[in-house]
């Protein structure tokens, strides 16, 4: 297994500086939310540092880790290359760093889009993205209250929140953020039929 200190300094040498501040702060802040939400801190933190791992690659050699790895993009990622750098880090973590933690592998991958499914540690390191100590957008407070609320609320305002800002800077949508909110919400719009006695 390879040693936190060596991923730490692969990570330093790959990400700008102020990416790799944002590593460490999502690494504490999914640690927090294990120990809130009964997941394993180690692995949270594990996945938390390693998320962004290719986030500072370029085109280009995120191309080429594509082809070596065998990544083919769908026909979302391929109009949207901000999704790329999630597939390609888990294909990294994998390949180059020998990480043989399928959960672990998962929550790295599934980090940008989130997805219909998914596991304690896929949802603490999404989320933990979301708020970590770095996070200043506006509407940030909210989340990390609804966050702070419970996991289910904590996906549910932030897989809205994903797709107002995707609709609003007019990109494409993944299916996969797609599924998260409607996953989210199903459990949501149940509740609130049960509270006001409907039964459809
Ligand atoms: O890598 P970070 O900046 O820490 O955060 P991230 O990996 O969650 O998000 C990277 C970008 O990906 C961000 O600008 C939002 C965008 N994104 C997330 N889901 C989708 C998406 N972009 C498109 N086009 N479609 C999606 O479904
Ligand atoms: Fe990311
Ligand atoms: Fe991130």
């Amino acid at each position: 297994m390879i040693e936190i200190s060596e991923i730490k300094k692969i990570l330093n040498s790959k990400l700008t500086s102020e990416r790799y501040a944002h590593t460490l702060c999502v690494a504490e802040e999914a640690a927090v939310l294990a120990k809130r939400y009964g997941a394993d801190k180690e692995k949270a933190r594990l996945a938390g540092l390693l998320h962004d791992i290719c986030k500072s690659d370029n085109r280009d050699s995120l191309l080429q880790m594509m082809r070596e790895f065998g990544i083919i993009p769908d026909n979302v990622e391929e109009y949207a290359e901000k999704l790329w750098h999630a597939r390609v880090g888990a294909a990294f973590c994998r390949q180059r760093l020998g990480i043989e933690d399928e959960d672990v592998l998962s929550a790295v991958r599934y980090h940008t889009t989130a997805r219909a499914g998914m596991s304690l540690l896929e949802k603490i390191v999404f989320l933990a993205d979301y708020i970590s100590a770095d996070r200043d957008y506006e509407g940030v407070q909210e989340i990390r209250t609804a966050v702070y609320a419970g996991l289910d609320s904590g996906m549910r305002v932030a897989a809205a929140f994903s797709m107002r800002e995707l609709i609003k800077k007019q990109r494409l949508i993944h299916p996969n953020t797609v599924a998260a909110y409607n996953e989210a919400m199903r459990e949501w719009v149940t509740v609130n039929r049960l509270r006001s006695g409907k039964s459809i």
